[in-house]
């Protein structure tokens, strides 16, 4: 794709939605920036997976859900977790280990979970919360309410044996589930075509029976589109949809990564369909003002860094608390 590509943003969304996407997409690039940050400084014991470049998989999608819809997610998570509404400092509690955090500070990177807003966990095993997603989506059926779950998960992770169990069952069973496949062309440091025997992951779909759609992960609109009519679908009870959303995670797999084994120009490519700026050109193009985007990336950038001021600013869990919310 070319430099001059736009997001290709429905009439349908008001223009006022479409500037919070842009807004949460800032807030949670400058969150990941932050963590890097934090991380280099040895601020935060254990490693972690930035979602860089992810950002409009994850906001595209999380907005096309209702707030008590249910969404899982990767270790790669802290950008799923905002965009399903998640604060800011609580995330960064967490991450630092506060009392405070979202898990009081006994999840860390790996596993934010905030059940308010319906993010329902961050799992580090691969393939893992598929099923468990299976079992969210069946107690809404039971229920009887019309509720969504989603589930994000990477390329890698479709060569696990839960991901083919969960779409068969899923899709048997007619689920409200919508599986959004990352794929952001790495699983750890192998390129997916080491590990994986197809090309396009979405003809995976096809073996279930289940409607498979690759779209652009770089352009929130079309990921909205897209998952706005998967969930629209779940909810008719009509089942499950699978999404391949093309990303790219612009650092490596995890903090130790420098991510060496990237084609030289890859990732220079990538950055110059970065979704911040792909969204950016459909809001000018839209007649927003280049000052009204300016003054809102200021803004994202101190909100995150006042954030992460409270977030430092809490306590550690006091120690007899350790014990505490560790089984249910
Ligand atoms: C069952 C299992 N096997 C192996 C691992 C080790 N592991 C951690 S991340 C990862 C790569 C997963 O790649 P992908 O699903 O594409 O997600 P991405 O990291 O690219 O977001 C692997 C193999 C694991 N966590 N769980
Ligand atoms: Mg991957």
């Amino acid at each position: 794709m070319s430099k001059t590509a736009s997001s290709t943003v429905p009439a349908t969304v008001p223009l006022e939605e479409q500037l919070e996407w842009q807004r949460a997409m800032l807030e949670i690039r400058f969150f990941e920036e932050e963590c890097h940050r934090m991380f280099a400084r040895g601020l935060v014991r254990g490693s972690t997976h930035l979602a860089a470049g992810q950002e409009a998989v994850n906001v595209g999608a999380c907005r096309a859900l209702r707030p008590t819809d249910l969404m899982a997610c990767t270790y790669r998570g802290h950008a799923a977790v905002l965009a399903k509404g998640a604060p800011l400092d609580r995330c960064f509690g967490e991450i630092l280990g506060k009392a405070e955090g979202l898990c009081r500070g006994k999840g860390g990177s790996m596993h934010l979970t905030d059940m308010s807003v319906g993010a329902i966990g961050s799992f580090a095993i691969i393939g893992a919360h598929l099923p468990i997603v299976l079992g969210t989506a069946y107690a809404e059926v039971y229920r009887g309410s019309d509720g969504v779950s989603l589930c994000f998960f990477g390329d890698g992770s479709t060569n696990i044996g839960a991901f083919h169990e969960s779409l068969n069952l899923a899709a048997i069973w007619k689920l409200p589930v919508v599986f959004v496949c990352e794929n952001n062309l790495y699983g750890e440091f192998s390129p997916i075509a080491h590990t994986t025997p197809v090309d396009e992951l979405v003809v995976r779909a096809d073996a279930y029976g289940m409607p498979g759609v690759r779209i652009d992960g770089m352009d929130i609109g079309v990921v909205h589109t897209t998952v706005s009519e998967a969930v629209a679908r779940a909810r008719a009870g009509e089942g499950p949809t699978f999404i391949e959303a093309m990303t790219y995670r612009y650092k490596g797999h995890s903090r130790a990564d420098p991510g060496a084994y990237r084609p030289e120009g890859e990732l220079e490519r990538w950055l110059e369909r970065d979704p911040l700026i792909l969204h950016e050109r459909a809001l000018l193009a839209q007649g927003v003002e280049q000052t009204v985007l300016d003054e809102m990336r200021a803004t994202a950038e101190r909100t995150v860094a006042d954030a992460l001021e409270r977030a430092m600013s809490w306590a550690d869990p006091a120690p007899e608390t350790r014990l505490e919310d560790v089984y249910a």
